[in-house]
């Protein structure tokens, strides 16, 4: 049997959730949403991890098109973590009445497009089939985890697990002599939290990396009220930063003023805490000798707060500029190694060559360990796409079009895929970008595209191969007008799996710039695409 339906959404977190919410209610659309997890949250759902927390502010994080659900919903922390995260996307699922027509337990298998039928059929792993003349990818950024393939992981005794696919009944470490492997955003906000409750904590760093305090706290009630009073007014600010925050990026350089003047600033922003601390200077992230002014902070900032010398040393031992890979903010991190419970491993010069059935191996031998935390990151962007087995046009698969890297137009379609649309994709600001606002601006865009061809009777949208072309170059030289791309083991170049093409896969150029490019490109009617 199979389900024939207008269009059919893959994912349910806050882009698949607003997208069934448009296409349903605002078009009058005969839509569904598939969804591998038992419940909406998307990325939040499997990332139960210890000390889960969104980088974002609450306050900006959430959805901003419905006034009804700013209204009603009030975040408790600067940060939300992850619970509340999940009881704020259930409440507007809820409350939007979207879980009717959401299959959850539903994994994506495969989508081919039927050229003489203009319609796209796609299969789970359940063995549903449905037939849609529209496809919306909602599978987010960062939903593949990558388990780096250790020889001998299927021999240890203990147990193991990646953060991305954390038991929902939690883990306990109590007693336990824990071993985590990597120390990005996620490992940066496990380790506290996991060093506070187990026996011992080993930490595998590969890449030292920088971290600045969140300074998370509960929010005060005169917080909370300027929120309730403010709503309309912080949406507009997200809405005109590069970044989708609503603070600025500062307009003063960093070469340009005094050395003890630029301590106190950075100082100050320390104090603050947060990704803000990337917006103290606008050329750090275009200069290098602007960016070393706060990559020196932060390391002698590691170096002031860890007390053993050998290991702040390591910790510090930083290969890259200042936020060239996704900059961390922490809560108590640093300050962890100073426990007599946790030891810093440097896999770096004596890399891991194995799990045994006790422990890790490294070149220098091995540590026993009874549970392993894979804190290894995701096969990101390209991965969670790559694994629907996506066909398009002439039988072509999604694989060898993206052999060397992601290719598409606007990081919205990709030439040879008609009617297939991807929200927050390779070449969209996306992970550059505070997610809620990126998510909003790209589901509104496909909507309006959508309306647009069912008002102007047009059966099919495809981006045009020129158009791919032209675009895939402005996103590399865009990013090549940046320091990001100088982190040579960033996962935004795709370095973190072996094999995986180096190609930088975010729109750096910034939301304000990106959302006037997609607005222009539909106000000249769908420049750069096919409509037929
Ligand atoms: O993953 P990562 P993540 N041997 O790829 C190491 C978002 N996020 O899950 O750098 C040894 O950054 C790897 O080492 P190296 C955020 O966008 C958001 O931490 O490749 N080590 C690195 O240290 C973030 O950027 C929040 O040398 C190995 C680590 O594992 C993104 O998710 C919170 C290895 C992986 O770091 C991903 O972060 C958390 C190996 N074979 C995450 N393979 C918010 O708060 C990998 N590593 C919103």
């Amino acid at each position: 049997m199979t389900t024939e339906l207008d269009a059919l959404v893959i994912g349910a977190g806050f882009a698949g959730m607003y997208q069934l919410h448009c296409l349903r209610d605002r078009l009058g659309l005969n839509v569904k949403a598939l969804e591998a997890g038992g419940g909406v949250g998307g990325t939040w759902y499997w990332n139960r991890y210890p000390g889960a927390r969104c980088d974002s502010e609450s306050h900006v994080y959430w959805y901003t098109f419905s006034e009804a659900l700013m209204n009603e919903w009030e975040w408790s922390e600067r940060y939300p973590g992850q619970a509340e995260i999940m009881r704020y996307l259930n409440f507007a699922a809820d409350k939007l009445d979207l879980k009717k027509d959401i299959s959850f337990n539903t994994r994506v298998t495969s989508a081919r497009y039927d050229d003489a039928a203009n319609r796209w059929h796609v299969g789970t792993e359940n063995g549903e089939s449905y037939s849609v003349k529209y496809l919306v990818t909602a599978v987010g950024c960062l939903s593949t985890a990558n388990v780096p393939k250790f020889p001998g992981l299927e021999n240890f005794k203990g147990d193991w697990y990646h953060t991305g696919q954390w038991p929902h009944e939690g883990v306990d470490f109590t007693g336990k002599r824990v071993g985590m492997i990597g120390t990005g955003s996620t490992g940066i906000q496990a380790a506290p939290v996991i060093a506070a409750q187990a026996k011992h904590l080993t930490v595998f760093q590969r890449t030292a990396n920088y971290s600045v305090p969140a300074r998370n706290a509960p929010l005060a009630s005169e917080f909370k009220q300027y929120v309730k009073q403010n709503a309309k007014g912080i949406r507009a600010a997200t809405r005109e930063t590069l970044n989708g925050m609503a603070f600025k990026i500062e307009d003063r350089k960093a070469v340009e003023t005094p050395a003890e003047e630029r301590e106190t600033l950075y100082e100050a922003a320390w104090e603050r805490g947060g990704l803000q601390f990337r917006a103290t200077f606008q050329d750090m992230m275009v200069s290098k000798e602007a960016n070393d002014t706060a990559a020196d902070f932060v390391k002698r900032k590691i170096r002031s707060i860890v007390k053993d010398p050998s290991v702040a040393a390591l910790l510090s031992d930083i290969d890259h500029p200042y936020a060239a890979k996704r900059p961390p903010i922490d809560t108590d991190y640093f300050e962890t190694y100073n426990r007599d419970n946790v030891t810093l491993v440097d896999v770096k010069s004596k890399p891991i060559v194995g799990i045994s059935e006790h422990g890790i191996v490294t070149d220098d031998g091995e540590y026993p360990v009874d549970i392993i935390v894979f804190a290894t990151g995701f096969d990101a962007m390209t991965g969670p796409m790559l694994r629907l087995n996506l066909t398009g046009r002439d039988g072509v698969a999604l694989k060898d079009v993206w052999e060397s890297g992601p290719r598409n137009y606007l990081g919205l379609q990709i030439a040879g895929f008609p009617n297939l649309f991807t929200i927050t994709g390779p070449g969209s600001p996306s992970v550059l970008c505070n997610m809620p606002v990126a998510i909003e601006q790209h589901v509104d865009w496909i909507s309006q595209c959508i309306e647009h061809m069912r008002d102007n009777g047009l059966e099919t949208i495809e981006a045009k191969p020129e158009a791919v072309d032209q675009w895939v170059a402005e996103v590399n030289e865009l990013a090549n007008k940046t320091l990001l791309p100088q982190a040579k083991h960033s996962w935004y170049l795709g370095a973190n799996i072996p094999g995986k093409p180096r190609v930088f896969m975010p729109y750096a150029g910034g939301m304000v710039r990106y959302r006037e490019t997609c607005d222009d490109v539909a106000a000249k009617g769908y420049e750069g695409f096919a409509l037929a």
